[in-house]
């Protein structure tokens, strides 16, 4: 009897606070107010996950520097190999909290804002693209910007818009503009608000890699509650603390872009890797061959030298291509659990990464550098395959 009353208790109070929660949603979500102060919007049209999530910050840091409201896109996810065999728009909420950016600056997600604010105040027929001169140049009439280009080659420009329904009714072109903070007045004073609610952008207004002074924006960049909980779970289902995470990005793309290394026609700085050798052109590190595309020789010292400092009793491998599982599993020979997932979702093995005892990755790419950022905010160590300790790029947040 009385654990009757127990259950019922329990049932009303879960149902209380689901009401509660229900409430407080709705509230927020009726909150959603115009902010005079315009909005900066853009297709986050460039790579795939880690040149999204560097260009990310730096459009934040851009919004920030502005005074506008930054409309958060979603992820674009390249699902060609699998269902649904297309792009798919993921919400950013889906992997991260929308509501830990408001510690930096104001946001809204670009669905809530299609739904709740375009509506009344960028309606149909008022949404004006803004892009460069230059960039206009590719468009048929050289005068409009190429937000959805055509359609052979408007992937993923036009899927984007098209996803939360845009069509673009005019351009204004602009030049001698960059989105450095030297144009900052620049750019208040070329697009008042007044005149220019939305700036909407074809592209990130934000370079690749990301600025190192945006590095330390990575701080509200909070994952979200399912995708962590879900990657708990993963931990806690197969791996054994402490455990080492790696990163082998190494499939034919990749092999492709290292080529470029080995022929010399990239200098130190080549995609992601200001991360580990510096910033500096002139004061960079040397960027070899094995932090590109490291070989398995490469792949077993680091391995070798990071179990043993860390008494790794797990290894956890997260890759574009092959695990190495069974050669990574003879070389400890069964001592050390060896654990490839092979997740569905990337973001379930940045997750995973993320949270280990060490971090091995891959200087270059920017999937590792995502991890990397993570990572330092929380004090976690990592190295690269070919640089056991990374040249020291301080995360700095001036902003
Ligand atoms: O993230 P990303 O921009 O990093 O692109 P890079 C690599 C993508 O490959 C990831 C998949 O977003 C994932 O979809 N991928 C790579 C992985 N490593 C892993 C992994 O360990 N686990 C899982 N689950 N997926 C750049 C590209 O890649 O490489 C550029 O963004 C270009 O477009 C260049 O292709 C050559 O910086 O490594």
């Amino acid at each position: 009897m009385a654990a009757k009353q127990t259950i019922s208790q329990l049932l009303f109070f879960s149902f209380v606070l689901s009401a509660v929660l229900l409430q407080i949603s709705l509230t927020f979500a009726e909150q959603l107010t115009w902010d005079d102060n315009g909005y900066l919007m853009y297709c986050p049209c460039m790579g795939r996950f880690g040149n999204q999530a560097d260009h990310f910050l730096g459009s934040l840091a851009f919004a920030k520097m502005l005074n506008r409201t930054l409309v958060v896109p979603p992820w674009i996810v390249y699902r060609h190999h699998a269902p649904p065999y297309t792009n798919v728009h993921v919400p950013y909420s889906e992997f991260f909290q929308l509501g830990a950016l408001w510690a930096f600056h104001r946001v809204v997600s670009l669905e809530a804002f299609m739904q709740q604010l375009a509506p009344a105040h960028w309606p149909p027929g008022e949404r004006a693209a803004y892009c460069f001169e230059a960039a206009a140049q590719r468009s048929p009439d050289r005068k409009s910007c190429p937000m959805k280009l055509s359609l052979q080659d408007g992937n993923p420009f036009g899927p984007f818009w098209d996803h939360v329904g845009v069509e673009f009714d005019r351009s204004v072109l602009f030049s001698g503009l960059s989105f450095s903070v030297y144009h900052q007045h620049h750019w208040i004073n070329r697009f008042p608000p007044g005149e220019h609610p939305v700036l909407a952008l074809p592209g990130a207004p934000a370079l690749f890699p990301v600025l190192q002074e945006h590095v330390g924006l990575q701080r509200y960049v909070v994952w979200s509650s399912p995708l962590a909980q879900q990657g708990q779970q993963h931990i806690s289902a197969l791996l054994d603390a402490p455990y080492l995470g790696i990163h082998l990005r190494i499939g034919s793309d990749w092999q492709s872009a290292c080529k470029l290394l080995q022929s010399g026609d990239t200098g130190p700085l080549f995609m992601a890797s200001p991360q580990c050798v510096g910033y500096d052109r002139h004061t960079a590190l040397p960027l070899t061959m094995d932090m590109c595309l490291p070989g398995l020789l490469e792949i077993r010292r680091a391995l070798k030298l990071w179990v043993k400092k860390t008494s790794a009793r797990s290894i956890y491998i997260a890759t574009d291509s092959e695990s190495h599982s069974q050669e990574i599993n003879m070389l400890f020979r069964g001592k050390v659990k060896v654990v490839s997932l092979q997740p569905d979702s990337a973001q379930v093995d940045l997750y995973i990464l993320s949270q280990a005892a060490h971090f091995i990755g891959n200087c270059v790419s920017s999937f590792s550098a995502f991890v990397k950022r993570d990572r330092d905010i929380h004090g976690r160590p990592s190295s690269f395959f070919g640089m056991d300790v990374p040249g020291k790029i301080q995360a700095r947040d001036e902003l």
